[in-house]
């Protein structure tokens, strides 16, 4: 049996530390397998190849630990953690994916109710068995069905942030095979869609069947769940993958077909139907002629129109929008030159001021904002005004040593919004910092109206300068807080505050359609990479292909401006706070 990667270890400590939390004795070992859990998932070296002692070095990961992830790595199974989770039902585990769900709560359900899993609790909650249960009152019960809602809408789909890195390495395997041509992902993930349920790709080849047997031979493929001459259906890395294999003629209609959306093809189809054309996975034909086929190119200039990039195909208005020439000039990721938000280890980053800068250096930024929580955020470790003077100066010193270097290094905060639109530092202290984001944290359940009243208070403050991920979700986890996008954008437009499309795959908010809707209203937006770590600046693609997905252009993005702009951008609200002062 192939060793264990450390995604997969760190889920089955997950999983193990909800073992030993359902136990209820153990909550001191419980919270340390959570712990490693965390560490393994953040650490960017492959921990595998690692020694025990090594091992053993790692935050939060004690000899015991240690010796079980390289038992994991080594044979594939550890057995301790495997008796551990045995003692429950399979599925009962799974309940604390569920947001609200905690070990007591499943441990009475398991007890009282005999709940062993979702589809149990699912049935409990609709026949009304829970009610009258202690701690089960309707508020509960209402929001635990919301939760169940929310989960059941992301389970078995994978995050895209997760999902890209995956098909890309699987692209790249594809591609080495000397039999293959052309490889090219296709369905939600080439659409940029925030979640993936299964990845198409298409390949080409004059030996279809034999590439299809050679790629479900591929390091990283668990699985074969179909293998045919035209297509084949693999597991890898935890994605289910469906692979096409067609002749390089049909490679844009196959690559057309399989991107979809259904929606789009379907107009489009509808477009080919009326000049009495055929559009299928294999051309575009006019009787038994091929008209186009080779590459999407062709197809969309023979239907006369422009080609769509696929962000935009969903049937939104892009096919009127190509017919007429005029498609948005989507922001690219070279559009990008800088970032507001990133996080350093004066709050819950892991890389420090340097390597941070460092890394910013690297990826060719103009300029860069190390914006650290504020003091409310207390388990993020918010910096009070006391640490927070101690980072100005060690940024002075930074900028003082790399000279004209770029980038400019910017003393960001990400300020939290305080249930009433405060802010959580004085505007004296906002005065001191070079660009304010301002963001929600806590306190989501604000009516529709609250939460607007406290979005437009925050964006009134003279020294905010971006609104930080509006919404506040967490894809599967948490809903999007409730507020009026068209208000708040119009009074975002009016003070020049950007809304931020955060590229961290959980959140991607604002999302795709409140990006375009902030747009209409007038807003700029600004794309931030919400980085922890070095390696999360790259998160930035993310939000870009989210912005892209919202017909966003880049001039409508901050980041994407040169210095001097942006440099007129951040002082002109507070000029006209020193005015009105
Ligand atoms: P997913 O996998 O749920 O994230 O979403 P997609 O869009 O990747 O959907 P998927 O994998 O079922 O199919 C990939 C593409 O193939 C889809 O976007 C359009 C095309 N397609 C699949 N089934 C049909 C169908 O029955 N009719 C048409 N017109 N197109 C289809
Ligand atoms: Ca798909
Ligand atoms: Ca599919």
């Amino acid at each position: 049996m192939a060793g264990m990667g450390r995604q997969q270890i760190a889920a089955l400590f997950e999983q193990m530390s909800h073992a030993l939390a359902l136990d209820g004795n153990d909550h001191f070992r419980a919270l340390a397998y959570e712990k490693a859990a965390r560490t393994l998932r953040g650490w960017e070296e492959d921990v595998t190849q690692l020694s025990v002692e090594r091992l053993a070095e790692l935050p939060g990961i004690g000899h015991d630990l240690a010796a079980k992830i390289a038992e994991g790595a080594e044979t594939g199974r550890i057995h301790a953690c495997e008796r551990e989770i045995g003692k429950y039902p399979g599925a009962l585990l799974g309940l604390f994916e569920i947001r609200g769900l905690g070990p007591k709560t499943i441990a009475l359900l398991h007890r009282r109710h005999g709940v062993t899993g979702v589809d149990d609790l699912r049935r409990l909650l609709a026949s009304g068995g829970l009610v009258g249960t202690p701690g089960f009152g309707e508020a509960k019960i209402a929001s635990l069905r919301e939760a169940i809602q929310s989960w059941a809408g992301s389970a078995g789909r994978m995050l895209l942030g997760e999902a890209l890195p995956k098909a890309e390495a699987l692209l790249s395997e594809l591609r080495k095979l000397a039999e293959v041509e052309q490889a090219e992902a296709a369905g939600s993930l080439r659409r940029g869609v925030e979640t993936v349920g299964d990845l198409d790709v298409v390949v080409t080849s004059r030996h279809g069947e034999g590439v299809l047997a050679q790629a479900a031979r591929l390091k990283g493929v668990s699985e074969v769940l179909a293998l045919g001459p035209t297509r084949a259906s693999l597991l890898f890395g935890g994605l289910q993958v469906d692979i096409r294999a067609v002749a390089a003629a049909a490679f844009g209609a196959a690559l057309l077909y399989f991107t979809g959306s259904k929606a789009h093809n379907t107009r489009l189809r509808g477009l080919a139907r009326q000049r009495k054309w055929k559009l299928n996975e294999y051309g575009l034909f006019r009787g038994a002629r091929r008209l186009a086929g080779a590459s999407e190119a062709e197809i969309y200039r023979e239907l006369g129109m422009a080609f769509i990039p696929p962000e935009l195909r969903e049937d939104r208005g892009e096919i009127e929008a190509a017919v007429a020439g005029r498609l948005p000039r989507l922001i690219a990721p070279g559009d990008v030159r800088g970032d507001f938000h990133a996080h350093t280890t004066y709050s819950d980053g892991r890389a420090d001021v340097a390597a941070m800068v460092a890394a910013a250096e690297a990826r060719g930024y103009a300029y860069v904002g190390l914006s650290d929580h504020s003091p409310s955020a207390r388990i993020a470790h918010g910096l009070e005004p006391e640490r927070l003077r101690r980072k100005q100066a060690e940024l002075e010193a930074a900028r003082r040593t790399r000279g004209d270097r770029p980038p400019r290094i910017l003393l960001g905060s990400e300020v939290d919004i305080l249930p009433d639109g405060r802010l959580d530092y004085p505007d004296d202290v906002l005065a001191e910092l070079d660009v304010v984001i301002a963001a929600v944290h806590a306190n989501f359940k604000q009516s529709r109206e609250q939460m607007t009243q406290r979005l437009l208070r925050a964006i009134a403050n003279p020294y905010v300068r971006i609104v930080a991920h509006p919404t506040a979700r967490l894809i599967g986890s948490r809903p999007p807080v409730d507020f009026d996008l068209e208000r708040v954008a119009g009074a975002a437009a009016q003070a020049g505050v950007a809304l931020e499309v955060n590229g961290s795959p959980q959140r991607l908010d604002l999302n795709d359609s409140m990006a375009r809707a902030a747009r209409a209203a007038g807003a700029w937006l600004a794309i931030g990479s919400d980085a922890h770590s070095t390696a999360q600046y790259d998160n930035m693609r993310f939000g870009v292909i989210q912005a892209r997905r919202g017909w966003v252009e880049a001039d409508a993005v901050v980041n994407t401006w040169p210095w001097s702009r942006v440099e007129q951008w951040l002082a002109m609200r507070r000029q006209a706070a020193r005015a009105t002062a």
